[in-house]
């Protein structure tokens, strides 16, 4: 594999010799390496192809982005994050295609950060959510029609519900009898699925260039001081909703508990860490996001809370076929989590919803 990887390494425009590759992060769906030459590190990455279907276009919403997001921070004089970019290929490329019909892709490796996968203290949740309102507020100018929907009808709950019936009714695997109560919690709140339906159709929520996977493990943060200096795994950023990127975040941010945790009693909410992740966001973008959008906000963390586990259930029902997974009822295990929250949300709502109108 060591070889493999130097050969493909080899294959962009990197300095120095290589010395080695490692695997790198916990992301469900690429494989992630760190590479070290004797100049530099990289990050390279095999793109799951099967769900990124158009690496080419995808890489190019990525360079249109960051290309933007670069000239206006330097512009503002405001220059916070380090700058990031995708290492061509030698053949000019913004992606190499192996003889397996692998595509990988480069970038430079963002020295002297740390990601975390869950908020450890208020400052942290503050500093992570301003990274992603900082990032947000400099892309904040461009157009949604020049970016391409990389995975067309990735926040469409209801396709995603659709889906989930058809899955249900087939029972392919056998294994609805082992998530009665899940596959019941989802079927009681279909009502979240129409909500955010009648919401969109009502145009009442502008149609902007999002990140669509704002997990707190997509900022780097520096080492030492703990500040936001670059947002990362941009491989969904197209056409989306501020309310997908702020529910990414209460969803990943508020719990101390791993997405995968099987102790659900450590699932809980932690209201000073959203008042923080709210802060932290929301003081990026004052005044560039509407009365509306603001006014929707924790229905997005609940969205999306909702979404990702009826995904991991549909995937615990299908077999396991589109997320990673590292043991058996991994894919449940995770719905479960999300599960909890979502109840930990609807009891919290209205004091979360007071602090949004507070700050
Ligand atoms: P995935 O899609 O699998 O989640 P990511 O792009 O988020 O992959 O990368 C996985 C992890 O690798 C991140 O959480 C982060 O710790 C690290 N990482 C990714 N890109 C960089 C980078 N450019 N510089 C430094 N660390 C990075
Ligand atoms: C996946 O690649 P990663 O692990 O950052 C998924 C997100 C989910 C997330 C759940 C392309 O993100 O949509 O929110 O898992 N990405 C894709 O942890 O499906
Ligand atoms: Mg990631």
């Amino acid at each position: 594999m060591q070889h493999k990887l130097q050969t493909i390494s080899e294959k962009f425009l990197i300095k120095g010799n290589f010395i080695s590759a490692n695997p790198f992060g916990s992301g469900h769906i690429n494989d992630t390496y760190l590479i070290t030459t004797s100049a530099e590190k990289y990050i390279l990455q095999r793109i799951n192809h099967h769900i990124f279907k158009e690496v080419e276009k995808m890489n190019q919403n990525i360079i249109k982005a960051l290309e933007h997001f670069n000239e206006k921070q330097k512009i503002s004089k405001d220059i916070r994050f380090r700058e990031l970019k995708i290492i061509l290929s030698k053949n000019g490329h913004n992606h190499f295609k192996d003889e397996d019909g692998n595509y990988w892709r480069m970038m430079n490796f963002v020295s002297g950060s740390v990601s975390f996968d869950v908020a450890k203290k208020p400052e942290m949740a503050y500093e992570a959510a301003k990274a992603f309102g900082y990032f947000r507020r400099n892309l904040i100018d461009v157009d949604p029609d020049d970016f391409y929907p990389v995975i067309p009808d990735f926040h469409n709950l209801e396709m995603r519900m659709s889906w989930f019936h058809k899955v249900l009714e087939t029972n392919s695997e056998s294994r609805n009898q082992f998530a009665e109560n899940e596959i019941e919690f989802v079927l009681s709140r279909e009502h979240l699925s129409k909500k955010l339906s009648l919401l969109l159709k009502s145009g009442r929520i502008p149609i902007r260039v999002t990140h669509n996977d704002t997990k707190i493990n997509n900022v780097l943060l520096d080492k030492d001081t703990l500040k936001g200096i670059a947002v990362i795994d941009l491989d969904t950023i197209m056409p989306g909703t501020v309310l997908f990127d702020f529910g990414d975040m209460v969803r990943t941010f508020i719990s101390p508990a791993e997405e995968d945790e099987t102790d659900l009693s450590k699932v809980v909410l932690r209201l000073d860490i959203f008042e923080s992740l709210a802060k932290g966001y929301l003081l990026e973008l004052q005044h560039l996001i509407t009365y509306t959008e603001r006014d929707h906000l924790v229905f997005g963390g609940k969205i999306m809370t909702y979404m990702i586990g009826l995904r991991f259930l549909t995937d615990f029902l299908e077999g396991d076929v589109y997320y990673k997974t590292a043991r058996p009822n991994h894919n449940l295990d995770r719905c479960r989590t999300q599960f909890r929250l979502l109840s930990e949300i609807e009891k919290n709502e209205t004091a979360m919803n007071s602090i949004i109108d507070q700050i």
